[in-house]
């Protein structure tokens, strides 16, 4: 263990910067040995800072070696200056300089993937949130805005596209016969907002209009090789462009707008200035190399990083702390636009489910913290999903509270008051009050108060008068540092239906109407709903109008009449998750006695009916279909049964295969289109439907269900169906499995992306052998330890596991254990992120539990980055 551990930084110490940078003008001089990098900073004291003899100090990092300061052209002897734990302190400044440093890189030793490094053959740049000190010296805060002017020199030969933030505005040879480009952004933005791409790079040009008919380039960059699996992220990027002039009533506003591909790359992708950096993963896009759900991930990221255009870029953070500022709000934009071009119900089904299963963990977990932290080691750890996903349900509820109009009405008076500002979470909210008149006073502890909040609902019916009256408590259990909660402004959509599902009107509050949004703002409530002749059947929490978790008493009968005939389809996916997560907490509860299983299914009729129901949406079939996955079934339990949740539900996907082999057998091929490939909503749902009804028919081991696997694997002319055959294969445990993932990794190696999802299914399989199946991952020819991508397959892959990850010995996690060392120090931000399934260890059963722990604590007494202590410190807290 380190001698002094990381200290936190606290939202509650913030000032405003003694120093702002009003130009930064940078020159790097590239090469693959050493890249030299030359900063002009034109620097004064912060008027508002007040009066202040207060030292320079800029950060750095120790991977950043300075050659030589000066101020005003006087260079400084190294008394006048000092470097302590990376910062550069220079004590006697004027009240207005220009700061001049040089500093020496070594772009191709970065192995952290932050500030300038190599990817393939390029360098690249990712300067969030604090990458930019690993480039220079300087305020590296996002309160910090500056214009950037920045010259690249390098050799045209090798580095023939030289790319930087907003316009091209030199380009020359120098003396030495190298080439030197100059870029300009007029527009200040903070040092993360930086981007810089060198390389022999293939480019694919277009143009969109604007609304106010400005001609904007556009042009998407990648390897040779990739340069045909672009068009789909351009016609995104167009879709996304026009979608915020019409949404939003944004408007692009450079003159050129460039994204480009990466391998290399820690997240998904960045929005930097006029130059988004996209891992190669969430860009390019074929149909034979591409599954369905990839090209909609590559949609939703494309427009996710054009939208931070104006979320994020012109409207930026005072703050880390504010993170959630421009990310809640940009997931909230991508999702709505993902809903408007493919169907709102799927994609709300879709982000529901994704939020209940991981970011109810998270927020249950030892790293839970309030959407706006109060204070953190590294703030690479708080890219999380709730900053995100939990960030863009509050936005969500501001828009059900205030209605469409007036969430516009807010969105313009917030981007127009604070077009050029860095702001923060109650700015956020104070231009959407005070735009629309609604008092969010109390609904802004959302932003603080960590912890998913229990509804718990009963209900009572008074024949006589008519009258129905819905209870309502709520109650947020306790997180890290946060013992006692306050009550939240929740607001519950709700419908009332009667005993046949026909959706009934009722008066609350003196409006009479068939869906009534409730406010619960106290502990407990009682809402009164009259006009009513019998009891109804209520549809809580519809469209999940709340991040909550909601407990009511409904029988089997209710919920079958909900997901039959509830007029919010929404809610209908939600009634079949909930009858499902009842019978399988049934048969988990037998595996763990263990008992023979055995469930009386209701389940099977509500799927006898929705399969022969043609007028359904079949992606929206397919998705109630889908029985509750193994990590939200572990996210409901405590403590988790690894063993037990695996065979409940294996066993009842068996079941119901048997009981409705026919109507999975119809349905397969009912939606089996033939033709070319589209990635449209309508042929992405056919395919949906018929590989989910395929991954139940094989389990019914009728002879014909497995020839077709094989014969779907062959015969694909697209990646979802090819992969699709393949996971079923796995996942069935097909007597043909082993040949195919060898096949498929013979008819793919050339293509890195499609061997990372062999890898990632490969690493996750169910049997006994997984973890050598893992081990025998990490010598193959195609893995690669410095390839974030790849580590995601393999070791993500296998924390999914439930058989290798959580073998009854504990070697699983002690696997894992070793692997989070061995990254620690060559990349941190990755390291930290593998830990994310040992977090949980406290939920395990006892005797996987402290299996776990052991390893958390083996962790511990290493010597560790800042990342991985933060998680696992304050897991074992
Ligand atoms: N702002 C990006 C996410 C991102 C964050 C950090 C990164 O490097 C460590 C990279 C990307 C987004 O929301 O898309
Ligand atoms: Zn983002």
């Amino acid at each position: 263990m380190k001698e002094s551990q990381p200290s936190a930084i606290f939202l509650k110490d913030y000032k405003v910067p003694p120093f702002l940078i009003d130009k930064t003008e940078l020159t790097f001089d590239l090469d693959e040995a050493t890249t030299i990098v030359t900063s002009r900073l034109h620097m004064r004291r912060n008027p508002t800072f007040g009066k202040s003899t207060a030292p320079l100090v800029l950060d750095g990092g120790e991977d950043v070696r300075l050659i030589g300061v000066a101020m005003d052209d006087y260079s400084l002897p190294p008394e006048e200056y000092r470097i302590s734990e990376g910062k550069l302190i220079i004590t006697a400044t004027a009240d207005k300089f220009v700061l001049t440093c040089e500093t020496l890189l070594e772009p191709q030793n970065n192995t952290r993937l932050e500030g300038l490094y190599r990817s393939s053959s390029m360098f690249c740049t990712q300067c969030e949130a604090e990458g930019f000190r690993h480039i220079t010296y300087y305020l590296d805060r996002p309160d910090v805005m500056s214009v950037f002017t920045t010259t690249i020199i390098a050799d045209e030969s090798r580095y023939p596209v030289l790319l930087s933030n907003g316009n091209e505005v030199e380009r020359r040879k120098t003396d030495d016969g190298k080439t030197l480009v100059v870029w300009h952004d007029p527009f200040p933005k903070p040092a993360y907002l930086f981007a810089l791409v060198a390389g022999d790079l293939a480019v694919k040009n277009d143009v969109f209009t604007t609304q106010s008919k400005r001609e904007v380039k556009l042009q998407i960059f990648t390897e040779t090789h990739n340069i045909d699996k672009v068009d789909y992220a351009m016609e995104a990027l167009k879709r996304s462009m026009r979608w915020d002039e019409e949404a939003y009533g944004r408007e692009y506003d450079l003159d050129i707008f460039m994204i480009v591909a990466v391998d290399d790359f820690n997240m998904g992708a960045m929005e930097n200035k006029g130059l988004n950096i996209f891992n190669s993963s969430c860009l390019l896009a074929s149909p034979e190399t591409t599954t369905d759900d990839s090209y909609l991930r590559v949609e939703a990221i494309v427009a996710h990083e054009y939208f931070h255009n104006w979320s994020g870029n012109r409207v930026t953070c005072r703050d880390w702390f504010q993170l959630s500022l421009k990310e809640g709000f940009t997931v909230f934009r991508d999702q709505t636009f993902s809903a408007d071009m493919h169907s709102e119900t799927v994609k709300r089904v879709e982000d529901v489910s994704f939020l209940k299963t991981a970011q109810f963990a998270e927020d249950a977990g030892p790293m839970a913290h309030p959407v706006r932290p109060a204070s953190f080691i590294e703030i690479s750890n708080f890219y999380t999903l709730t900053v995100y996903e939990k960030g863009a349900e509050i936005v969500r509820m501001i828009h059900t509270l205030l209605g469409k109009e007036k969430f516009r009405a807010g969105s313009d008076l917030y981007f127009n008051r604070h077009d050029g500002q860095a702001v923060t979470c109650d700015d956020f909210v104070a231009a959407m009050q005070d735009a629309s008149g609604v008092d969010l006073t109390q609904f802004k502890r959302w932003y603080s108060q960590a912890g998913t909040p229990i509804v718990t609902v009963t209900d009572t019916f008074d024949a006589e008068t008519g009258t129905y009256r819905l209870t309502m408590k709520q109650d947020t259990p306790a997180t890290p540092g946060q013992p006692t909660k306050l009550p939240l402004h929740i607001p519950i959509r709700v419908g009332l239906l009667d005993e046949l599902g026909s959706a009934l009107s009722a008066t609350v509050d003196n409006v009479n109407s068939e869906d009534h949004v409730l406010h619960l703002i106290s502990n407990e409530q009682v809402f009164e709903f009259t006009g009513l002749k019998a009891r109804p059947v209520p549809s809580l929490l519809r469209g999940f109008s709340a991040p909550v978790k909601l407990r009511y008493d409904y029988t089997p009968a209710n919920l079958l009449l909900l997901m039959s005939a509830d007029s919010d389809g929404f809610n209908r996916w939600s009634a079949a998750q909930q009858l499902a997560v009842n019978e399988l907490n049934t048969l988990i509860k037998q595996a763990i006695d263990g008992e023979t299983l055995s469930v009386n299914s209701q389940l099977a009729h509500g799927f006898k009916a929705l399969l022969s129901d043609v007028s359904l949406d079949p992606a929206m079939v397919a998705l109630v279909l889908a029985l509750p996955s193994q990590a939200y079934l572990s996210e409901l339990a405590n403590p988790i049964y690894p063993a037990a949740i695996k065979q409940a539900r294996q066993y009842l996907k068996a079941q119901l295969a048997n009981t409705l082999a026919e109507d999975f057998e119809r349905v397969y091929r009912e939606h089996s289109i033939l033709g070319e490939y589209q990635a449209t909503a309508e042929d992405i749902a056919h395919r949906s439907l018929k590989n989910t009804a395929l991954s139940y028919w094989v389990e019914t081991k009728d002879e014909t269900a497995h020839r077709i696997v094989l014969e779907q694997f062959q015969s694909a002319n697209n990646m979802t169906d090819q992969f699709s055959a393949l996971s079923i294969a796995v996942n069935s445990q097909h007597e043909k499995a082993a040949e195919l993932l060898a096949a498929f990794y013979e008819q793919w190696k050339d293509e890195p992306l499609v061997v990372n999802k062999w890898l990632m299914l490969t690493a996750s399989q169910e049997h006994d052998a997984a973890l050598t199946t893992v081990k025998g991952l990490m010598e193959h020819p195609a893995f690669d330890l410095k390839n974030p991508n790849k580590v995601r397959s393999v070791l993500g892959g296998f924390g999914q596991s439930m058989s290798g990850f959580h073998k009854e010995d504990g070697s699983g996690y002690r696997f894992l254990a070793d692997q989070i060392i061995l990254l620690n120090k060559r990349n941190p931000q990755i390291a930290s992120r593998l830990c994310t399934p040992l977090t949980r260890w406290k939920k395990l059963q006892p005797e996987l539990s402290v299996k776990m722990k052991t390893e958390l604590e083996r962790i511990l007494s290493e010597e560790l980055s800042k990342d991985v202590y933060e998680v696992v410190s304050k897991s074992l807290a």
